[in-house]
C-alpha cells in the first residue's frame, strides 16, 4: 500500500511527488516483538552484564510500544558501544566519546523520536568527558545509559576514570593510583535534570529506570552497572545478593529535588544505593530553540526554509 507524499524540491523550487509506504494510524499498530527489534547476535563474552541492559532495552520498546522510526539508539566506541548493532532500528555506533554530540543534533532536529544513547564509562568520562559535561548543561532531550563496568573492556583491561584505587591494569601494573571519578555526583553537578543508578544484576530495577528516563523531559542520565566478566570479574559483587551483597534502593524519604541531598547520596561508600537521586523540571534547549525557531518564523512567513538560508547568507555578504 503507498501514498502520494509532497517533498519539497529546494533546486527545483517546486514539489517533488514520490510515493512512500502507507504507516496505518499509531493506534491501528501493534508494538513491536523482541524478534523484530532484536538485530545481529550480540558478540558480547558470554555472562557480560551489557546482555542484561539490551535485553531490558528491548523490553522497553515492547513495553512502550515504540515503532522503529520513533527511536534512535546512539552509542560511541567500546564493548558496550557495540550496543546499536544489535536493535533493529534506527541508530549509530559513532566516534568514541563522541555519541552525545551526536546524539544532541537527533535530539534537536527531531522532537518526535526517543533518542537513546548507550556506552561505557570509559566513552563517557575519559574521551567524552567533555560533551558529557555540556550535554548536561544544556539539557537536551536525550537519554544516556552509561554501562560502567569500572574498566575499558574492548581494548582489553586499561585502568577507566570509575577504575577504584589500587585497581591492577595493562596501564596500571601497580595498582591505579589516580582518584576515580563519580559519575553520579559528576552528572549532578553537571547539570543533568534526571540522575539515576541501577545494576544489570537487577532487570526489573533496570526497566523501571529506563522507563523513568526515557519520560523525563530533559537530559536523563542513568549509570548501570554492568560487570566486565571477562576482564574485571567480580566488580560488583558487593552490591548483588545473589553474591552475598546488597541492594539498598534510594530511602522512601529522599527528595529527588534536593540536589544536596542527591549529591549526598552520591557520596556514600560502594554498594550505595540504587533509584533515581535526582529530578528535576527544567526548560530544555530543545523547548527553547522551539521559541526562538517559531518567533522567527512568525516573521518570515510565506518563505521557505531555503529561501530563509538564502536571505541570512545574503545579509552575511
Ligand atoms: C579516538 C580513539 N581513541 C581510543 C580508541 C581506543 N578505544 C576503543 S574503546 C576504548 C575504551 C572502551 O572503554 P569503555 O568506554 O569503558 O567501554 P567498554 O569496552 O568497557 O564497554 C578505547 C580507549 C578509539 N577507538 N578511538
Ligand atoms: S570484554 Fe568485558 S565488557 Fe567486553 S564483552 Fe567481554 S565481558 Fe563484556
Ligand atoms: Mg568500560
Amino acid at each position: 500500500m503507498t501514498a502520494t507524499t509532497e517533498i519539497p524540491d529546494r533546486n527545483a523550487g517546486n514539489i517533488a511527488v514520490v510515493n512512500s509506504p502507507i504507516v496505518p494510524p499509531l493506534e491501528e499498530r501493534k508494538g513491536l516483538t523482541k524478534k523484530e527489534i532484536a538485530a545481529d547476535h550480540p558478540t558480547w563474552c558470554p555472562g557480560c552484564g551489557d546482555f542484561s541492559v539490551l535485553a531490558l532495552y528491548f523490553k522497553l520498546i515492547e513495553k512502550r510500544k515504540m515503532w522503529h522510526e520513533k527511536i534512535t539508539t546512539v552509542a560511541g566506541i567500546g564493548c558496550s558501544s557495540r550496543f546499536p548493532y544489535f536493535v533493529q532500528a534506527h541508530g549509530a555506533h559513532y566516534i568514541h566519546g563522541r555519541a552525545l554530540p551526536f546524539a544532541s543534533g537527533i535530539s534537536l532536529s527531531r522532537p518526535d523520536l526517543h533518542v537513546f544513547v548507550f556506552g561505557g564509562d570509559g566513552d563517557a568520562f575519559s574521551i567524552g568527558g567533555n560533551h558529557f559535561n555540556h550535554t548536561a548543561r544544556k539539557n537536551i532531550k536525550l537519554t544516556y545509559c552509561v554501562m560502567d563496568n569500572w574498566v575499558y573492556g574492548l581494548t582489553k583491561k586499561q585502568t577507566s576514570p570509575t577504575s577504584p584505587l589500587g585497581f591492577k591494569s595493562k596501564t596500571d601494573q601497580w595498582g591505579a593510583v589516580d582518584y576515580p571519578i563519580n559519575p553520579m555526583k559528576q552528572a549532578i553537578s553537571a547539570g543533568a535534570t534526571f540522575v539515576a543508578r541501577t545494576t544489570h544484576t537487577n532487570p526489573n530495577h533496570v526497566l523501571q529506570m529506563m522507563e523513568a528516563a526515557m519520560d523525563h523531559d530533559g537530559f536523563s542520565f542513568i549509570e548501570c552497572l554492568s560487570e566486565c566478566v571477562e576482564f574485571y570479574e567480580g566488580a560488583f559483587d558487593a552490591s548483588n545478593p545473589r553474591k552475598g551483597g546488597v541492594f539498598n534502593e534510594v530511602p522512601k524519604t529522599h527528595d529527588v529535588t534536593d540536589e544536596l541531598a542527591a549529591y549526598k547520596l552520591a557520596g556514600e561508600p560502594f554498594p550505595g544505593n540504587f533509584g533515581i537521586f535526582y529530578k528535576v523540571n527544567k526548560p530544555t534547549k530543545n523547548a527553547k530553540e522551539a521559541e526562538i525557531n517559531k518567533s522567527f518564523q512568525s516573521k518570515v512567513t510565506g518563505l521557505k526554509d531555503w529561501q530563509i538560508l538564502q536571505k541570512n547568507f545574503d545579509r552575511m555578504k
